[in-house]
Formats: structure tokens, sequence, C-alpha cells
């Protein structure tokens, strides 16, 4: 794995942008786009991100963005692609990068066509699990009995299992990633980079603005999701799968964290402890988390 030491110095997401502060989204971003070296161009559909970047004057990213509509971002990566194309640039990367809201609802059809066309294209889904940038509203990436500004009493749906969705277009490179683990998550986005085909990266990161946990407290939030079981740490490389090594001792039931040391950390859950404890959606929950490990398991391995 990369050391830090041996990232590259240049930084591509600059300072006093206008995300939140401690927003994880920009942690993401920057190690991505310290891996792809500046040779890209990205692609972003409406979300935090595009607000992040076309703040003129203070426009926090150093490369060429597209900024699109919320549902295009994949079609018009593919557009994007196949301008360098006929122009012979074959070694600019392009790179969507786009929230849930962008990509397990409303941008899932235009992803479904570009990765069925075999599109060479980076596609990163950045999942703070809501709508953030609008106000916190629900999304398909919303886990259950969260509470946002359209679920007030808990979203009364699971998530929706977005990577087994991606994996029977049969990407040619598909992995997990979490924005605690920046080392892990650049070395994912430099070895995508490095094969011909659709890519798609999900990256969980928590979002301090819409789930109200201390701001500083981000990096421990991400890390809580990979030891409890909650989020599963992957990656595929054609029919390849590895389970990755900051997940692998999480996969025996007995070394997990409970949930609840995850969900406590964050206000979005609070009805779940007050005014009194509710063990059954807790447990719920809990049950979430072996739900998730056995069907990647059984889909990959
Ligand atoms: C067709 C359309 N509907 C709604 C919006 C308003 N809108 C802009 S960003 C956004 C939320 C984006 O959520 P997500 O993709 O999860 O990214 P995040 O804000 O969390 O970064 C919405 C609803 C829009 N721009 N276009
Ligand atoms: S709302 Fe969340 S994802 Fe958006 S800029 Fe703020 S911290 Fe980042």
């Amino acid at each position: 794995m990369v050391t830090t030491k041996e990232m590259p110095l240049k930084e591509y997401v600059l300072k006093g942008n206008a995300a939140c502060a401690g927003c994880q989204d920009m942690v993401a971003l920057r190690h991505a786009h310290k891996a792809l070296e500046g040779d890209v161009i990205q692609v972003v559909p409406a979300c935090c991100t595009s607000v992040v970047q076309s703040l003129w004057p203070k426009s926090g990213l150093a490369i060429p963005v597209l900024n699109t509509a919320f549902m295009a971002a994949a079609a018009t990566a593919s557009g994007v692609k196949a301008a360098l194309r006929a122009k012979g640039n074959d070694h600019t990367q392009v790179m969507v990068w786009a929230g849930d809201g962008g990509t397990f609802d409303i941008g899932l059809q235009a992803l479904s066509g570009a990765f069925e066309r075999r599109t060479d294209l980076l596609y990163v889904c950045y999942n703070n699990q809501v709508y953030s940038n609008t106000g916190t509203q629900r999304s398909g990436a919303t886990p259950l009995h969260a509470q946002t500004t359209t679920t007030w009493y808990g979203k009364a749906e699971p998530e929706k299992m977005l990577d087994l969705i991606v994996a029977a277009h049969e990407p040619a490179y598909q992995a997990t990633a979490n924005s605690s683990y920046p080392r892990d998550l650049y070395d994912k986005v430099k070895r995508a980079s490095e094969i011909e085909g659709p890519k798609f990266i999900h990256i969980f990161l928590p979002c301090p603005q819409a789930w109200n946990y201390p701001v500083e407290r981000g990096v421990e939030v991400g890390k809580l999701a990979v030891e409890t079981g909650y989020w599963i740490m992957w990656e595929r490389i054609g029919d390849e799968f590895k389970l990755g090594r900051e997940s692998k001792r999480f996969q025996d039931p007995e070394k997990r964290k409970p949930i609840e040391e995850f969900l406590q950390l964050q206000g979005r859950f609070s009805k779940l402890f007050k005014p009194k404890k509710d063990e059954k959606k807790i447990k719920e929950l809990q049950d979430f988390v072996q739900h998730r490990w056995d069907l990647v398991m059984r889909t990959f391995t």
C-alpha cells in the first residue's frame, strides 16, 4: 500500500473552498486526484462537489471539470470520452464524481447505459447516504431508521444494494472504499486508472452536516462503519474478488463491534436511543450488517 510520503505533494483540491468544515468528501476527492495526478477530466452532476468546484471566484478544484445535470453524469462522461478519442487523446482519464442521490437514484439509468456500452470511464459514487446539498433528504442509500428531513421518524426502508446492481454490468473494475482509509482509496483509484473499460468505486463517507456528529469525529465514524462490519471493504478486478485487509477480520461476527457504537455517535439515529432505547430497531440494523455480508459473499465468492 502507498505510504503518505509516497503520494504526490501537488494538491488538486484547493484550500478555502465552499465545503463544510470536516467534509469527508474533500478528503476522498483530494486523494483520488493525487492518484490520477491531474491527467483527468471530472464530470460532476448536481451535488455538494458541484458547489465546491463551481463557486467563482473560489473554484475548489484545479483540474478541468464539467458540471452536468443531476441525472446525466455517466452520459456526459461518455460524450467527453468519445470527444477525447476523436482528438487522438487516449491517456486522459474521465472520472464521474457523483453523490448517492446522483447514482443510486436519479443517475442510475445513465450509469447503466454507459457501463453496458463498455465506456472507458471511472465512475465514483461518494456515498454520504443522503441528498446533502439540498438539505438532507433521504436517498436510496439512506439506511433503515436514519432520520432525514423527509424521514423525520427514521427511514422505513433499508438501503439499496447498489454494488450488486453495478456488478450485474460486469465492470472491468469494481471496489468499495471509505474516506477514513485514504491510502487504500488512493491505491484503488490508481489501479482503476490503469484498467480499460467501465470502472466503479463506491466510497462510503460520513457527512457531519447531515449525520449530525461533531466535525472532528469524521474519521472515527468512518472507521466504526468498517469495525462494526456495517461497511465492507473489497475489490474486484474482472471476476477476481478480494476482501480488503481492513474488513478481513470482521468477516467473523464475533470480532465485530456492536452496531450501537456506530449509531450512537450520530444525531440521525438519536430516536433509537431517546427517550428510551429501541432494542427492536437497533437489532434490525444489527441484522442488516450480516445481511450485507451474506449478499456480498454469496454474490462474489
Ligand atoms: C433534476 C433535478 N432535481 C433536483 C435537483 C436539486 N438537487 C441538486 S443537488 C441535489 C442533491 C444531491 O444529492 P447527492 O447526489 O446525494 O449529493 P450530495 O448533495 O449528498 O453531495 C438535488 C436534489 C436538481 N439539480 N436537478
Ligand atoms: S453537506 Fe456534507 S458532503 Fe456536503 S459539503 Fe457539507 S460536509 Fe461535505
